[in-house]
């Protein structure tokens, strides 16, 4: 009788040797600002790398030892002074032979947004991207999702549009989980961090209108001012000469204009939802309605509710198509049974004489944190709009990157209420900008 133990060495002798461990992934290199200062291609491209690779390989607190904070507060420095340069509405023009992606809430979900510019195409002279706001909160990536898209806004500032979101705001950003993400990452250097973000945010323009006859806006449309009696200000204090004379008139919902629009001041850190400057919060915090006419948002405690006569007014007094807007994702859609639900990515919600109005959401398997079992497996999309017809948009839906990297969410997404974005309205910080 042999040796158990020589049958056993028999037999690794002659079986095929076991498949050899996969190689443990290659460490990136540190990212570090390009020599020369300035952002090419292939940087942006291996950013997006190790951005993903830190997602899958490292704890949310190593990422510093790739990302480092200095790194991370000059990257949306730089945006941030190209963003403060642009009007509240950006006008895009395309060139002949240029061609428009526009992009809804991306809520970090990293892995998704990284697919969604490999799938489009990237950023490019013949490609301009223009994103609707929520780059943050709720999923693990905020971070690196929006300073992927900043880093595109420094190396292709004509070609990149960032719109602000409800959620690039120090309100949403402290329930949410942006602000817990940016600490939990950065330690003693979050508090600088976030204050940078924070600047950025205050910075991101309102609203674009695209080839001259698409308006594309986070939350959408937005009430009229009307005019003060001037009062001079003392001695032209600096600072002051983009303060504007204007309020809005609590008796009256009327629509607003462009050019009101444009005047409006958006440096703050959350848009109020009461006083004079109401236009930055409607836009954000707004939706739309099958109910006529303009009235008060009262589930989401500001913003506006449209309905489909008000789409008409602003597509034919300001000559206009298409409206693309976001801000409602799947667990949103749930709870209005006047609209459509989310599962595509995008909804048609006002047919009208001039034109359509649309809901775009980019945010596949939404919310990447759910409390409930049942997840809503909704698609993400994407719209292409080109030559020569603009305001016919081409939809792409697209499912989530699966599987997500294991992470352990930023706030209480069990206690935080899925759909609603109920504002507690005394937390909020609508003072004067923080420059
Ligand atoms: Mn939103």
């Amino acid at each position: 009788m042999s040796h158990p133990g020589a049958a056993a060495a028999a037999a690794v002798a002659t079986d095929p040797p076991p498949p050899s461990p996969s190689p443990p992934p290659a460490l990136p290199p540190v990212v570090e600002w390009p020599e020369g200062g300035v952002l090419t291609r292939d940087w942006v491209a291996a950013l997006a790398s190790t951005l993903d690779w830190c997602s899958r390989h490292l704890p949310a607190d190593r990422l510093p030892t790739l990302l480092p904070s200095a790194l991370v507060q000059r990257l949306v420095l730089a945006a941030a002074a190209i963003l403060h340069r642009e009007p509240n509405l950006v006008r895009v023009d395309p060139r002949p032979g240029q061609s428009v992606v526009v992009v809804g809430d991306l809520h970090g979900q990293l892995h998704d947004v990284i697919f969604l510019l490999r799938d489009a195409g990237f950023p490019s002279e013949e490609r301009i991207f223009v994103f609707n706001g929520d780059y943050v909160d709720r999923g693990a990536w905020g971070l690196e999702s929006l300073l992927l898209l900043l880093a595109w806004k420094v190396l292709l500032p004509n070609c990149v549009f960032l719109l602000r979101g409800n959620h690039e705001s120090k309100y949403c950003t402290s329930v949410y989980g942006f602000e817990q993400e940016v600490m939990a990452k950065y330690k003693d250097q979050g508090p600088q961090v976030y204050r940078k973000f924070l600047r950025c945010f205050e910075d991101l323009p309102l609203a674009t209108i695209i080839a001259g006859c698409v308006y594309t806006a986070h939350g959408g449309i937005f009430r009229g001012t009307i005019v003060l009696p001037s009062k001079r200000s003392k001695k032209g204090k600096k600072g002051r000469k983009n303060k504007a004379d204007f309020a809005v008139d609590p008796t009256s919902m009327r629509l607003g204009s462009l050019d009101e629009l444009l005047k409006a001041r958006r440096t703050v850190l959350d848009p109020p939802w009461e006083g004079q400057n109401l236009i930055p919060g409607d836009v954000l915090w707004s939706d739309p309605s099958l109910e006529m006419g303009l009235s008060p948002n009262n589930e989401r405690g500001i913003g506006l509710l449209w309905g489909p006569d008000i789409t008409q007014e602003f597509l034919r007094t300001n000559n206009l198509k298409l409206i693309i807007r976001s801000h409602e994702g799947p667990d949103a859609r749930d709870k209005r049974h006047d609209l459509l639900g989310m599962d595509k990515g995008y909804t048609i919600d006002h047919e009208v004489e001039c034109g359509k109005l649309i809901t775009l959401f980019s945010a596949p398997d939404y919310p990447q944190f759910q409390a409930s079992e049942e997840r809503y497996n909704n698609c993400g999309a994407y719209i292409v709009l080109s030559s020569p017809d603009f305001a016919t948009p081409v939809f792409h839906s697209f499912e989530a990157v699966k599987p997500r990297p294991p992470a352990h969410p930023f706030y209480d997404f069990e206690d935080v209420i899925d759909s609603d974005e109920e504002l507690n309205l005394d937390a909020m910080d609508s003072g004067t900008s923080s420059q």
